[in-house]
């Protein structure tokens, strides 16, 4: 079923006790957006949990979510009236601990952002494909559930509509992403989020990820830029997935480039691919196509056979 912000409220306002989590290989968007609800479904005395599906990447431990988030382990999830999802709408990226929210919490509630996905039935969801991030919708709910904001929710959310607008940068309708971050912003420290999340290089990284920027390709007309890497090159260069983003990134920057990629082989026949796009060209469905998913401008999949012939070809019908 398809909750909207006044039937989720007041199904949560109903409800006793929660199971939160979000998907595999978390970010600070449903990092974030967990924190948020833990305070302030905790200060409502409501029973709650909060769980990562896998480790929680070191690079968000600014957020501070070492005593109220856990990663999940096999039976340990206590019993609840609901286990909302937050930051995606696909049960794949939950797992294994979504077949155990199924076994022991009365009902599972998505709550997010991205396109639904058509394979996909009889979940429930809280969905807005125009919020910018999932962030954004908690705020909705509080205002509809009229709760106070206090600082560390604020702050929360504030990492969360940041994080995933790469500071209102994303392509999507920003207003919302506006509207909540003006309700936000006198609590929060704007430059130390800010250097929290976007100044994390030291001197190996920085100089790894210049490396990185000197092995660009090009296609033929070179409207497409992307960067391989293999395992080793990435111990190599002492960087990190984030570092290699931040190169994409970069790449972008160059105004003949419609669509870049990055290849990352992070196990032999196991490559991670990160797209990102401009202007019209979308590449959420090329991601799709590969097993993958996310936004129009922003996107990735997990593939077992890559080769850049292969993608550039699969590119070249989006442009
Ligand atoms: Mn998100």
């Amino acid at each position: 079923m398809n909750f909207n912000s006044i039937a989720l409220s007041e199904k949560i306002l109903q409800s006793q006790s929660f199971v939160l989590t979000t998907h595999k290989n978390c970010d600070a968007d449903g990092l974030g957006s967990i924190l948020a609800f833990h305070h302030v479904l905790t200060k409502l005395g409501k029973k709650v949990q909060s769980l990562a599906v896998d480790d929680i990447s070191k690079r968000y431990d600014f957020m501070n979510h070492q005593d109220f988030v856990s990663v999940y382990q096999k039976n340990q999830v206590a019993t609840a009236d609901v286990a909302l999802i937050f930051d995606t709408n696909d049960p794949r990226l939950v797992e294994p601990l979504y077949s155990e929210l199924k076994q022991k919490t009365k009902t599972q509630i998505f709550i997010d952002h991205h396109s639904p996905l058509s394979f996909v039935k009889d979940i429930n969801m809280f969905l807005d494909e125009n919020a910018a991030s999932t962030g954004e919708l908690c705020y909705t709910l509080f205002e509809e559930m009229k709760v106070p904001v206090t600082k560390e929710v604020a702050r929360a959310l504030y990492i969360s509509i940041i994080f995933d607008t790469g500071m209102f940068r994303s392509s999507k309708n920003l207003s919302g992403a506006f509207y909540t971050c003006s309700k936000l912003c006198h609590q929060v420290d704007i430059n130390q989020i800010y250097e929290e999340l976007f100044c994390r290089y030291d001197q190996i990284s920085w100089k790894g990820m210049m490396d990185l920027l000197s092995q660009v390709q090009y296609s033929a007309d070179q409207k497409v830029a992307f960067i391989e890497c293999d395992n080793d090159s990435f111990k190599k260069l002492g960087v990190s997935v984030f570092h290699i983003l931040d190169a994409l990134d970069l790449v972008m920057k160059q105004k003949s480039v419609l669509v870049g990629f990055v290849s990352i082989e992070k196990s032999p026949g196991q490559y991670k691919l990160s797209f990102r796009s401009k202007q019209s060209v979308s590449i959420s469905r090329l991601a799709e196509e590969l097993g993958g998913g996310g936004h129009e401008h922003s996107a990735g999949a997990t593939v077992k056979d890559y080769s850049k012939e292969k993608i550039l070809g699969l590119i070249k019908k989006w442009i």
